[in-house]
Formats: C-alpha cells, structure tokens, sequence
C-alpha cells in the first residue's frame, strides 16, 4: 500500500483560481459576445470543478491506514478536517450549479444581456468561494503536507531508527541506507520523517528516519516528536533505538533509558544500539550496558560516523527482517 496521498490532484488556493481567473477573463474571446461570455464562466467552471473532484477524491479519514491517520490528527483536529471537506464540496457544488444555470441563460437571453449576466455569475461564485476560503484553503495545506510523507509504504519490511535527538539517527541512516538525510550538530535537525532503502534481491527494506524525542510526558511533545512516535506506533517494523556513549549526549542516561523503557512499551521488535563508541565517555557507557544487560536484551556497539560496527547491526537486522545478508547487492 503507497500513501494514499500520493496521487491526489490538489487544486491551487481559493485566491489564485480567482487571481488567474481575473487574469485570463480579457483573453478569452468568442465568436460572438454570448459565446465569449460562455466560454468565460465554462472555464471558471473547469477550474471550480478541480475542488470538487479533490474533495471527492481525497482519501475517506475511516478508511486510512493508522500511520496516515495519525499524520493527519498530528497537523490537525479530524472534525475540523471533515466540515471543511465537506465544506470545499458544497461550495464547489454550489459554483458549478450557478455556473451552468447562468451559462444556458445567456444562451437563452439576446446578445446584449450576455456580458451583464457573466459579470452576474463571475460574482456570485467567486463570493460562494471566498467565503469558504479558509476552509478550502485548509484542506489544500494539509493534503499538501501529507502528500510529502509519499515514500513511506506502511507494508514494506522496515526499520525505523529512533531515539533522543542529536544521537547519530540521520548518520546511521546514511551510511546503511539510500537516504542522505541532512547531518548536524544540533539536536532537531530531522524535523520531517525520512526513507531511505536497503535494495536486496528480490526486495526493497524501507529505512526510515525519524526525528529525535524528548523524555517527557505526551502533552508536553511537540508536532516534530509525534511524527517519530507516530512511525514508532503505527509502522511496524523494526526499531533501532540509539544510545548516545559520548559526554555531549542531549539526554541525561537516565532520561536515554526511560525514553528507551517507552518505546519497549510498544512491545515492538527493538534493537538496542550504543552510538559514539568511538568517544563513549566511560562512566555513561558503563551505565547504558550495566541498564541494558540487566534487561537481558541483546545490544550492539556502533559509530555510525566512523562506521564502527555496522556490518554485525545489519546482519542482526536482516536476521530479524527474515532476509539473508548475501542477497544486499546495494545500498545507492
Ligand atoms: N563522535 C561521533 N559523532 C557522531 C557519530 N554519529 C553521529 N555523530 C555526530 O553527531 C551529530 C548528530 O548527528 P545526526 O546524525 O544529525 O543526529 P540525529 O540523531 O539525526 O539528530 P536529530 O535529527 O537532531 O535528532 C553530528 O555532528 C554527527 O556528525 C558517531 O558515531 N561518533
Ligand atoms: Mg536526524
């Protein structure tokens, strides 16, 4: 299954289908005044019926898969999503009905009235549409925001890499992966949820980046930590959990493991990894094994920088995934 998203037609805001519309009015022309006036509002109602087949097109919020569902309660509130759908086709409607009732009056009343009852009809639908801007508006940002999410397919083998910010997320995710996420030394720097792939013989293991998270209670989380705890949730697949070794870690070891306590809590398949080996400062290094061999959990030690270690975490994960590592032919 793709997103659902990927292939909608999303019109432009309600402001520019009536700016380029102002626009386009003096160079359209006919054979006759009546026939200029038609071909007018015939092409305004081409461009009004682009709202209504998108919101007739725009996947039904029950039918989603639980991923989508949440990206959309993550932008914005469900109802509010369904009254301006159902507002965009409504008024969509409403413009088409007007536009066709006044293009067969023209065609009925002598030549002379045709440029009145354009201007008539120009008018009304335009002000039908404008008073739902808002409304309209907000459905075309957000099916813009979901279509950005294209790449993750929700049934395809996949690991997600999460953990606190600033741990080596979007490094190890391009080392082992296709993605080339952007790599800085600030925590937040991956603010959307990335895929890259790992292309194997006969299939394609998606590896997704996600943005770090904060160890703190679900109200507090901003809209950047629900996409990665959306992934985490609602993907399933595999999840690499990044410890950061290193003295500059954002999180306090307590703060990595209660995080780490959270997710285990999704009782998904976790692996455990220790990132910055290569400067793990000892007395937090010594903390995060002493945690994690007290979990009985199988963990693995890695740099992703200096690609330390990577070669054992991906033959852990193939092993999971169910996909011998011979098969990797590549990973660009
Ligand atoms: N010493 C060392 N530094 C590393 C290692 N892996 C990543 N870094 C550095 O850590 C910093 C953060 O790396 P990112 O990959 O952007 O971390 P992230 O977890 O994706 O960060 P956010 O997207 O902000 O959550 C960068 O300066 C990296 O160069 C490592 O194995 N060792
Ligand atoms: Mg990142």
């Amino acid at each position: 299954m793709l997103n659902p998203f990927e292939k909608l037609k999303i019109p432009p805001k309600v402001n520019d289908t009536v700016n380029v519309m102002l626009k386009r009015l003096p160079k359209i022309s006919g054979s006759s005044v009546k026939d200029r006036e038609i071909r007018r509002l015939r092409e305004y109602y081409e461009r009004v019926e682009k709202y209504y087949k998108f919101s007739i097109d725009f996947p039904r919020v029950e039918e989603l898969h639980p991923f989508y569902l949440e990206s959309i309660k993550i932008i914005t509130d469900i109802n509010d999503l369904k009254i301006c759908l159902s507002i965009t086709k409504k008024s969509s409607m409403i413009s088409m009905r007007i536009l066709r009732k006044y293009i067969s009056e023209i065609k009925k009343q002598p030549e002379s009235e045709a440029n009145k009852l354009m201007r008539e009809a120009f008018g009304r639908v335009t002000s039908v549409l404008r008073r739902s801007s808002q409304c309209i508006d907000k459905v075309i940002s957000i099916a813009g925001e979901l279509r950005k999410l294209k790449t993750v397919d929700p049934e395809l083998p996949t690991i997600i890499i999460a953990g606190p910010p600033n741990v080596g997320k979007s490094t190890l995710v391009s080392k082992i992966s296709t993605a080339k996420p952007e790599i800085a030394n600030y925590p937040f720097t991956t603010k959307e949820i990335h895929v890259g792939h790992i292309i194997l013989n006969d299939i394609y293991i998606q590896v997704i980046d996600t943005p770090g998270i904060l160890d703190r209670p679900e109200y507090k989380r901003n809209k950047i930590e629900k996409k990665a705890l959306n992934a985490i949730r609602n993907l399933s697949g595999i999840i690499v959990f990044m410890f950061d070794s290193s003295i500059s870690s954002t999180l306090s070891i307590k703060e990595q493991i209660d995080l780490f306590e959270e997710v285990l809590s999704t009782n998904k398949i976790i692996v455990p990894v220790i990132n910055k080996i290569d400067e793990k400062y000892d007395e937090y290094y010594n903390k995060i094994i002493e945690y994690l061999a007290s979990k009985k959990v199988k963990w693995y030690e890695i740099s992703a920088e200096k690609e330390i270690g990577l070669n054992e975490l991906k033959e852990e994960l193939f092993n999971l995934i169910g996909v011998n590592k011979t098969n990797e032919i590549s990973r660009n």
